[in-house]
């Protein structure tokens, strides 16, 4: 436990597979099947980073898969950030250079910040504050002119979750989960649309709910530009929604920005912000009020801290999305979600409605007021369980620390 720079002494990528309690049904299609890609690195010290790379196994939400995550992680990214790391700011800029593949430099990234939190016997969150502009706006500004101190007293100790409710076979159904998870203390519930899957289960949903319960849809990208489809948005507009999030396709800011100019709801956008200068342009465009951050997507903490910052200066409403990450992932996503700028509950349904078992062991908990605590511990704040990791293991290779790539 020092600040000096420690040498990576071995660093490993595995793929490893999740055991899914049911399938995820969305408008981008069915997740039936989930495997994850992690950076394991240990330092000449025996401190450890983990880091995770969260897309989905097939290429429906965006291009980005699993297995090609593992091969841009163990052939490209783990080794340019071997070739300048361990500071994980080097790492990021180092990791700038490659297009797209943001959930594999994100998971690379997090590894090296995850490192240095070992080896600095602070938490997640007391570095990702201190990287932060945004989190002491105001009031601490004599500490970020003194030039940024690694380490920050993070602003909250826990973060306000929402459940994700996927696509279910019947309305009664989607209820059912909806009043459980909302008398289970969740602070708001997404539900999941696709055409024809909307209006009809939205209105039962927000009849059963107190009318002051936070409700939003997500609808995956699924809706384009047909009548019926864009009806069915504009009759969404009647049930107070806190957003309907990226209603329209992957890529398609222009077509977000009319459609925002048409709607009294705010547009919420995921799949169409992949790095801060997205979400720059979405806002100046007026292609969303509102932003889900997933640090995977945006390509990193870095990236995740500068539009935190971002939307805290200009008043834009943040949360913390979620990939359906094992409690590796959920590690950084927390800690972000610390900051003061996630002014919105986060999308963090636990491990155990998800997944027979987690990657760590405790792993978090919702409370009956719908917050988890912020792990307070050095490092990554969890124990990985490394008896289930290497009974689900599907591929690990070794990333040589030796020789920089050029
Ligand atoms: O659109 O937010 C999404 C999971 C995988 C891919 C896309 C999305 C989601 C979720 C998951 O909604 C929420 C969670 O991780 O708990
Ligand atoms: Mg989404």
């Amino acid at each position: 436990m020092d600040s000096g720079v420690a040498v990576v002494r071995e660093a490993e990528v595995l793929e490893v597979a999740l055991p899914l309690l049911r399938a995820f049904v969305t408008g981008f299609g069915t997740t039936k099947t989930r495997r994850v890609v992690l950076v394991h690195l240990t330092d000449e010290d025996g401190n450890e980073g983990w880091g995770e790379a969260a897309p989905l196994d097939h290429p429906f939400y965006l291009p980005e898969t699993t297995s090609g995550a593992f091969a841009v992680t163990s052939e490209w990214a783990l080794p340019m950030a071997l070739a300048v790391g361990p500071e994980p700011g080097a790492v990021a800029r180092s990791l700038s250079s490659i297009r797209g593949n943001t959930f594999a430099r994100a998971g690379v990234e997090a590894a090296f910040w995850c490192l240095k939190a070992a080896r600095f016997g602070c938490s997640l969150a007391e570095l990702f504050a201190g990287a932060s502009a945004g989190a002491v706006a105001g009031a601490d500004a004599d500490a970020v002119l003194a030039g940024r101190p690694d380490r920050r007293a993070p602003s909250r100790g826990r973060v306000a979750v929402g459940e994700s409710i996927g696509i279910h076979p019947s309305i009664d159904e989607t209820v059912k989960e909806a009043e459980l998870r909302h008398n289970d203390g969740y602070r708001r519930i997404k539900l999941k649309i696709s055409p024809g899957w909307d209006v009809e289960v939205v209105r039962a949903v927000r009849e059963a709910l107190p009318a002051a319960a936070m409700l939003q849809v997500d609808a995956n990208g699924s809706y384009g530009d047909s009548a019926a489809d864009r009806a069915a948005l504009r009759a969404l507009d009647a049930f107070g929604l806190a957003c309907i999030e990226q209603p329209l396709g992957w890529d398609d800011l222009l077509g977000h920005a009319e459609l925002q100019a048409s709607l009294d709801t705010a547009i919420c956008l995921d799949e169409s912000l992949r790095s801060p200068a997205d979400v720059r342009r979405a806002l100046r465009l007026g292609a969303c009020r509102s932003v889900n951050l997933k640090p995977g997507r945006v390509g990193g903490v870095a990236a995740s801290v500068e539009i935190h910052d971002l939307c805290a200066d200009e008043g834009v409403p943040l949360f913390c999305g979620g990939m359906l990450e094992s409690g590796i992932g959920r590690a950084v996503n927390l800690a972000l979600c610390s900051l003061p700028g996630f002014t919105e509950p986060a999308d963090m349904s636990p491990a155990a409605l998800l997944y027979a078992w987690d990657l760590v062991e405790p792993s978090y908990e919702v409370s009956p007021e719908g917050t988890i605590a912020v792990p307070e511990a050095a490092g990554l704040g969890f124990s990985v369980r490394l008896d289930r990791l290497a009974a689900q293991v599907l591929r690990r290779v070794n990333v040589s620390t030796a020789s920089p790539v050029s």
